[in-house]
């Protein structure tokens, strides 16, 4: 029996060392972050234990509710990332303005945007949630101040993304451009274990996720979509959690689709391009996946602003070009 175990930390270390002029600020970012996933995890377990849970007292800055986990999450973060001398900046879907790093602390040339806490209406129901991050590297010259344009980087320009579930255990997964790895952490060391090595998703799967609810405010070819996914020909049936990391870990894995399509309300959806969608896109596309607005190419949008969101359509090729298909009005559902 083999004991070697391949943990986090030494997967990166392996990783960095493919690239001669690698100074191990990466792996000290990616181990900053999962040492935040790690303490988030920790109190997300407590949860039902003690009085932590339950809306505060304010809303972030959409008018959206926010509850006591998200704050501790979205500091937690804050905290690991802005002592730890990667970063010169980060941004973070719970703040309304990007965070650079001052001159008190140590900087480098990565800048991480985050959603901290993914799913938050799911925290008080003992429903899987999630953190995700992507990584990029500055644009500007080391010393001149950030500017947001450093931030505003389309997702094709990111050189690291992931997510965290905090599910029936803890899985970070997580990509630099050379595949997809899973790990879970082992409450009993404190460790990720990598578990999932070089994850590929199918190419046809037979789930669709997607909030039904919405069905009268999408427009005609949406509908049309959902319409014959439901049909027993498509072979699809319908899984949706409502927490877009556990929808997603469960998709890349046995393959399928997940939609959030703009409509009537909200023409470009509810998701954000920076905090979820273009880390996501990394991810399926490196797993051998697709992500699309409906249009084009997500990780070939140029975001315009922080908080702007998308349409998105991601998971398994072929189901996401069917989608795709369906979105331009090439099929009649
Ligand atoms: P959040 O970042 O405020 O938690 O919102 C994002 C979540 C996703 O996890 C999930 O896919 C989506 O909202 C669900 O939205 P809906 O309840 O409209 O189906
Ligand atoms: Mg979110």
């Amino acid at each position: 029996m083999s004991i070697f175990v391949m943990t986090l930390a030494r997967h990166i270390i392996e990783q960095e060392r493919k690239f001669p002029q690698a100074t191990g600020a990466f792996t000290k970012l990616i181990s900053d972050i999962a040492l935040a996933a790690k303490v988030i995890s920790h109190h997300v377990n407590r949860a039902g234990l003690v009085d932590i849970i339950g809306s505060i007292d304010n809303q972030n800055v959409f008018g959206e509710q926010q509850q006591k986990l998200d704050v501790f999450a979205n500091e937690a973060l804050i905290r690991s990332l802005r002592f730890g001398g990667t970063l010169c900046a980060m941004a973070s879907e719970e703040n309304e303005d990007y965070i650079a790093i001052s001159d008190e602390f140590p900087r480098g040339k990565y800048i991480c945007v985050f959603d901290p806490l993914d799913g938050s209406s799911n925290i008080d129901v003992n429903v899987s949630i999630g953190t995700i991050f992507s990584i990029f590297r500055r644009t500007s010259p080391d010393e001149s101040p950030v500017t947001k344009e450093d931030l505003l980087q389309p997702g094709y320009s990111q050189v690291a993304a992931g997510y965290v579930v905090y599910g029936s255990s803890t899985m970070l997964v997580y990509t630099t451009g050379t595949g997809v790895h899973g790990f879970t952490l082992d409450p009993s060391y404190g460790s990720f274990i990598l578990s999932h090595p070089k994850i590929k998703t199918p190419r046809k799967g037979a789930i669709y996720s997607v909030n039904e609810g919405n069905y009268n405010l999408w427009d005609k070819n949406v509908q049309q979509y959902v319409n014959w996914a439901k049909r027993s020909e498509s072979g699809m049936k319908s899984r949706y959690i409502g927490s877009l990391v556990a929808d997603f870990h469960r998709n890349l894995l046995k393959g399928g689709i997940f939609l959030y399509p703009g409509d009537l309300k909200n023409a470009k959806g509810k998701l954000r391009l920076l905090y979820e969608a273009n880390p996501l896109a990394f991810i399926i596309e490196q797993a051998g996946g697709r992500a699309s607005n409906g249009k084009e190419r997500i990780m070939n949008v140029q975001p315009m602003e922080l908080h702007e969101r998308t349409p998105l359509i991601i998971g398994s090729k072929d189901d996401v070009t069917v989608a795709e298909e369906f979105f331009q009005g090439k099929h009649q559902g």
